[in-house]
């Protein structure tokens, strides 16, 4: 398709003198370059085509960059990127080096706001908003925040200061009705019902028409009339929930129509104060296999633009799909156990739990902290919890670890998903911070098998755990093994497997790192150097008695995780190597103190030698100087 228009916009302001039906144009050209560029790279296409209208009538009725846009989460911003002068970028979308899947203020200097995680925006709008009043500046604040990011404590702590506040900002309702999966709970529920009523929308604009046509006086007498319209106004009208708050409520509007959406917001900018926009969107707009299974399409690898059939190559089980589904086999003879996900049903696999048991299963919304809180007390109730969540999203329930879970030793089973590089979704997403921000915390025990079946059988032994466990496991698919098909039994609790023994040097590697351990093991050992591995298993509690035995017959250790090093496994045995006195060398092998962008796990581990040459390269120019002696003179 020809996208001469969309060519043509180097930048919003090109747009800003056009008439609708070229916006409406533009807006297809948008669509179209969506579906190509998601459907080669993978990406966030539903949420994306939901808010292309929105993208192109903020862009036309805003002045940006000095207008300050906010995204919120940045997922759904594709036409942003789009209308800001990325177009001939836009294919390196989610690849290395290119375009971030999210928003990111190095990219454009219209990205004012870089997230990920959702429901920042109105925080972030607020202190954008106070600090322009602060400095007695007048551009414009709006941000931009889907139904389900609603469902987040973090936005109602920012509506609550907002609404009070008389500060100018526009709030836009994104209301698809979707988070990924259908959008749950109360509120929810209350937007579906402010979503249906035309009727009272009518029946309010007659009203304040009619309040409008009331004439106001100068002066003193100008205070008291508008508050008569006001308890006018609440008499004849209930107020909704945004009103409530210190909102002006515009809508409910399409939010595909741009006759009707431009000039709502270029109305909301003459009011004085917060104002909500509803605009009911619905995601995947224009593309009739997004429509139809939003769900699938929130964020799917590639797939074949006139089937809608998504491209997939045969892989093993996922670590998430092995984790619900041992879940599934678990419950049948523990009736305890409930299933918990934070609006993640379909990317921890908990659906799978929630089809063979609807009644144990809850799906909270985006509310991480919610579902901590809420799983310490199924836990005190006598249920045996297990909150499946990524570990970048467990980031946001920390306080609610440490206070309500650990501080009370309740047997709470986190399932840290995503534990480790996550491709794609790049920095704000990767799952590299979880061993440090756990293991500082009393009660906590940490464990992660080396590969799906371990997995299993820790999933099993945590079970009888009496204390808050957080077991790990990467994203994508497993090392291959028919894991379902595979025992049960439990793997001893806090126990190791010492694999290899070698005693010019150990590596202790967790996770599915020990196969990186044994790949680097083999090359070393062609070599002439006698490496052992060691598949660590627990974070904490360490297997002390492994260790001991394993330092007894080696001369160095190499610790090797998928995490940032700082805090994380190798810290853990460094710690323990300072306590019991142990002097050998030891290598931390791990991430950098950086943040990681978008790019493949593989690239990365090549990068960072994590690999098994790069363990295998790192080993032999650091091993101590007197084992290379020996080696060389070999
Ligand atoms: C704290 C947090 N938890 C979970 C997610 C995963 N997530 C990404 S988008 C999304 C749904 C957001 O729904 P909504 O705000 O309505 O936007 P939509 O995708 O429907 O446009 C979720 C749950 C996240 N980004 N941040």
């Amino acid at each position: 398709m020809e996208t001469k228009l969309l060519t043509s916009v180097k930048s919003p302001k090109a747009i800003r003198n056009w008439p609708v039906a070229q916006l409406e144009e533009l807006a297809r050209e948008i669509r179209q370059v969506i579906i190509e560029t998601t459907a080669q790279s993978g990406g966030h296409i539903g949420a994306s085509l939901g808010a292309v209208e929105l993208a192109v009538a903020l862009h036309y009725a805003y002045d940006t960059p000095r207008d300050q846009l906010i995204w919120d989460i940045g997922h759904q911003a594709y036409a942003h990127k789009l209308l800001t002068g990325r177009g001939e970028v836009f294919a390196t979308l989610r690849q290395l080096n290119g375009l971030s899947g999210f928003l990111k203020r190095r990219e454009s200097e219209y990205d004012v706001w870089e997230a990920g995680h959702a429901s920042t925006s109105l925080s972030a709008a607020m202190g954008i908003a106070s600090a322009r009043d602060l400095r007695h500046e007048s551009y414009r604040v709006v941000a931009v925040i889907g139904d389900g990011a609603l469902t987040a404590g973090m936005a109602w702590e920012a509506m609550n200061q907002i609404g009070q506040t008389k500060t100018n900002l526009v709030m836009v309702v994104n209301d698809n009705s979707m988070s990924i999966a259908p959008n749950v709970g109360a509120f929810s529920r209350y937007l579906t019902e402010l979503r249906a009523a035309p009727a009272y929308t009518r029946m309010k604009q007659e009203v304040e028409q009619l309040l409008d046509s009331i004439p106001v006086f100068g002066g003193p007498l100008r205070k008291s009339v508008e508050r008569i319209k006001d308890l006018l106004h609440r008499a004849v009208l209930p107020r909704n929930v945004f009103e409530e708050l210190g909102f002006k409520y515009y809508g409910p509007i399409d939010g595909h129509n741009l006759s009707e959406l431009i000039p709502v917001l270029r109305n909301a900018q003459l009011v004085q104060g917060p104002v909500v926009i509803h605009a009911i969107t619905q995601k995947g707009h224009g593309y009739r296999p997004a429509e139809e299974r939003p769900g699938e399409f929130h964020g799917p690898g590639p797939f074949e633009i006139h089937s809608g059939r998504f491209i997939k190559k045969s892989q093993p089980q996922s670590y998430s799909q092995v984790f619900s589904q041992t879940l599934v086999e678990l419950a049948k003879t523990h009736p305890e156990i409930v299933a918990i996900t934070a609006a993640m049903p379909d990317g921890t696999k908990l659906d799978l739990f929630q089809k063979a048991f609807p009644h144990r299963f809850f799906d909270v919304g985006i509310a991480e902290q919610h579902a901590a809180t809420f799983s310490a007390g199924l836990a005190l109730g006598g249920m045996r919890p297990v909150f499946a969540v990524y570990s970048t999203f467990l980031q946001r329930a920390y306080d609610q670890l440490i206070h309500d879970i650990c501080h009370q030793d309740l047997p709470v089973i986190l399932g840290v998903d995503r534990a480790g590089l996550v491709g794609g979704d790049g920095a704000t997403h990767q799952g590299v911070y979880d061993i440090a921000f756990l293991r500082a915390v009393p009660n906590m025990e940490i464990a992660m098998g080396k590969d799906e079946q371990e997995l299993r059988q820790l999933l099993a032994a945590a079970l009888n755990i009496p204390h808050p466990v957080a077991l790990r496991y990467p994203r994508g698919a497993g090392m291959g093994s028919d894991a379902n098909a595979a025992s049960l039994t439990p793997i001893p609790w806090g126990k190791g497997e010492w694999m290899v023994k070698g005693e010019d040097a150990t590596i202790i590697a967790i996770g599915p790192m020990v196969y990186q351990a044994l790949a680097a093991q083999e090359i070393l050992v062609h070599e002439g150097y006698r490496i052992g591995v060691v598949n660590a298993r627990f974070i904490k509690p360490l297997d002390s008695e492994l260790l001991r035995q394993v330092i007894v017959g080696t001369r160095a250790l190499i610790t090797l995780e998928e995490h940032a090093v700082a805090g994380g496994f190798g810290s853990a045995v460094n710690e323990w190597c300072n306590d019991q006195g142990v002097s050998l060398p030891i290598l931390n092998a791990g991430l950098p103190d950086e943040f990681i962008d978008q790019g493949a796990t593989d690239y990365y581990l090549n990068l960072y030698e994590l690999n098994g040459e790069g363990i295998a390269r790192r080993v032999r120019t650091w091993l101590p100087q007197e084992e290379r002696i020996k080696k060389q003179i070999k």
